[in-house]
Parts: structure tokens; C-alpha cells; sequence
């Protein structure tokens, strides 16, 4: 039999982890036959709460789900852990700029990777979901100094997950035709979802997306725009942030860490910068990845246009700016 696997959510009484707790803790990240104890953290205050997402997991009677802690101690929560969701941060509101969130946050993922750092497995795979969360996984990675850089990423997934959905209706065709669309840079609106080396796969025939749609003009503005701002248009109709894809894309992006990219296909991945298409270096950029053994790697020699080019620039200048000023948050 399988050994379980520790597993810890932050913001555990939050409404991502209420989607989240139930896709890990039923084989849907890492695989049905591994079983899973779940490590959930939340602050005081949500304690009482807390305890009834724990009854409730005890309810869904899951095979797979060996034991559960819940605690508002990092000590406990991050003990043993091979695998973190720091979800727990403070969320975005309505007319709330990203920027406002960063002073708030900086602090906790500062203690939390201190944690890490101290209590973690070595090989413990991080994934900030927390925003803002590219600079809030550098952070992170900061104060974890025992555990490698490349054991830190950011959620961008749900930007792809919505990209692809948008390219799915544009053309008419299920989801899972689509794939190979890359997220640029920052999880903000400065994002750079990017269509162009995307493909479409009908009737074992794969065809590029810019010529399958055969609308440039719409790639670059549309498609762009819908999807830097499904976040906030999601708040807009919900009057709560996503919380339902969010969880989804957490799961799928930790799946792919763990388990592989298909030969072929690449996704989309907060990492640390090694400079790769003139971003900024040691900032936490999206790009798109390829994952074998539980390493992932920069997909490289893509081609990028003077359109991409500016776009990527401007992402990456605003990853600069968050650094600097978490850094000077943090030294203050
Ligand atoms: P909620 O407010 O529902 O839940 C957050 C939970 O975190 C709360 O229970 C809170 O008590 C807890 N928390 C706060 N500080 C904590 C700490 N120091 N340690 C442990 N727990 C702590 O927010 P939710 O909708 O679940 O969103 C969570 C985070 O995800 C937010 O920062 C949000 O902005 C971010 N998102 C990131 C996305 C991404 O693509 N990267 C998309 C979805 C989401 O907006």
C-alpha cells in the first residue's frame, strides 16, 4: 500500500478551499490510488468555521482521505508537507486595486515561508494562489532558503483555463481541443494571454489557432482584454470572487507538477525567472512549461512579435515594481 501524503491548504475556511479540499482530498490532483492527509490552516477567528468544513469532509466519506488536521499553528500545518496550496491571503473586493493587497500579504507569506523552510519536506512543491500571487511566491521562496527556487510557483492557470475556454466558443468546439495557449508574466490585469502558438486538434488534425479563427484583429484586443478581466467581471456578477475555477485550476496545475505534461503539449506556469524572452530575472513569471519528473522547464525558441514583445515588457516592468515594493514593505 501507498504511504499517505501530507498535504496543506491555507485559507482552508476560505470559499477556494471549499471547492479545492474536496477535488485534492477525492484523488483529483494526485491520483486515485494515494491517499492523502490533509494539513488545513486557517487564522483564529475562522477556527469555528474551520471545523465544519472538517465535519464535512469527515461526511463525504472519502476513501482516499486518511486523516485531517486543522490548526491556526504554521508549525503544525506545514510539518511534512510534499505539497502546499497557499490559498490563504487577503482577498480582492470590489473596486479594490491589486496593489492595496500587496502590504497586507507580504507579511503573511513571509511567515509562511519561514514555515516552510523550517518544517516542509525538502521537495515540498509550492503553489501561491493567495494573490498577489507571482510576488507573493517570491516572497515566499525568500524566506525558504533550505528549499529550491524551482519548488515555488504561481497560480496562472485559471488565466489559462478561461483563455482557452474563450478560444473554445469563439470557435464552436469542445475545450478539450484546445491547447498550447501561453499566460505571459503577472496574474493581474497586466497579463498576457497569448493565443498565438496555440493549437486546435479536430479528427487527429491539428491546426493553428490564429488559422483556424482567422481573425487577428480579435486575438489581440478581444480575447485579450476578456480575459485579463474575467476576474473582475466574475466579482461583478457574483458580488464574490472565482472561487469554483480557481479551485480547478489549482488542481490541475498542481496534477501537472506532479504527474507530467502530455509530449507535445505545454501549460502555463508562475516560476522563477531565469531571463528566458528578455523577461525580468528572479521575479516569479508565467511561462509556458513543459513538467517531466516533477521538474518543469521553460519552453523555449517560440517566436514572439513586436505585439508580444510590448506586451511582455510591460508585464514584466510591473513584476519589477511589486518586487520593489515588497521588498521595501518587508525592510521597513
Ligand atoms: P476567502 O476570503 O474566501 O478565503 C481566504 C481565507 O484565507 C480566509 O478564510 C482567511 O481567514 C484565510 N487567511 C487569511 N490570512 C491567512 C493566513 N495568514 N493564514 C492562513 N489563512 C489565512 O478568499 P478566496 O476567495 O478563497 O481567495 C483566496 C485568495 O485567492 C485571494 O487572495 C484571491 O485574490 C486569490 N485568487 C487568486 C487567483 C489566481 O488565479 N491566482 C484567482 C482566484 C482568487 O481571486
Amino acid at each position: 500500500t501507498t504511504a499517505p501524503l501530507r498535504v496543506v491548504v491555507t485559507g482552508a475556511a476560505g470559499q477556494i478551499a471549499y471547492s479545492l479540499l474536496y477535488m485534492i482530498a477525492k484523488g483529483d490532483v494526485f491520483g486515485p490510488n494515494q491517499p492523502i492527509i490533509l494539513h488545513l490552516l486557517d487564522i483564529p477567528p475562522m477556527m469555528g468555521v474551520l471545523e465544519g468544513v472538517v465535519m464535512e469532509l469527515a461526511d463525504c466519506a472519502l476513501p482516499l482521505l486518511h486523516d485531517v488536521i486543522s490548526t491556526d499553528e504554521p508549525s503544525d500545518a506545514f510539518r511534512d508537507v510534499t505539497a502546499a496550496f497557499l490559498v490563504g491571503a487577503m482577498p480582492r473586493k470590489q473596486g479594490m486595486e491589486r496593489k492595496d493587497l500587496l502590504s497586507a500579504n507580504v507579511k503573511i507569506f513571509k511567515v509562511q515561508g519561514e514555515a516552510l523552510n523550517k518544517y516542509a519536506k525538502k521537495d515540498v512543491k509550492v503553489l501561491v494562489v493567495g494573490n498577489p500571487a507571482n510576488t507573493n511566491a517570491l516572497i515566499c521562496a525568500k524566506y525558504a532558503p533550505s528549499i529550491p527556487k524551482q519548488n515555488f510557483t504561481a497560480m496562472t492557470r485559471l488565466d489559462q483555463n478561461r483563455a482557452q475556454a474563450q478560444i473554445a466558443e469563439r470557435l464552436g468546439i469542445p475545450v478539450s481541443q484546445v491547447s498550447n495557449i501561453i499566460i505571459w508574466g503577472n496574474h493581474s490585469s497586466t497579463q498576457f494571454p497569448d493565443a498565438s502558438h496555440a493549437v486546435v486538434e479536430e479528427h487527429g488534425q491539428t491546426t493553428s489557432v490564429p488559422e483556424a479563427l482567422q481573425d487577428a484583429a480579435w486575438l489581440n484586443s478581444v480575447f485579450v482584454e476578456t480575459v485579463q478581466k474575467r476576474g473582475a467581471a466574475v466579482i461583478n456578477a457574483r458580488k464574490m470572487s472565482s472561487a469554483m475555477s480557481a479551485a480547478k485550476a489549482a488542481a490541475d496545475h498542481m496534477k501537472d507538477w506532479f504527474s507530467g505534461t502530455i509530449a507535445g503539449k505545454f501549460v502555463s506556469m508562475g516560476v522563477i525567472s531565469d531571463g528566458s524572452y528578455g523577461a525580468p530575472k528572479d521575479v516569479i513569471f508565467s511561462f509556458p512549461v513543459t513538467i517531466r519528473g516533477g521538474k518543469w522547464q521553460i519552453v523555449q525558441d517560440l517566436e514572439i512579435s513586436d505585439f508580444a514583445r510590448n506586451l511582455l515588457d510591460i508585464t514584466g516592468k510591473e513584476l519589477e515594481e511589486e518586487r520593489q515594493e515588497a521588498l521595501q514593505i518587508i525592510e521597513a
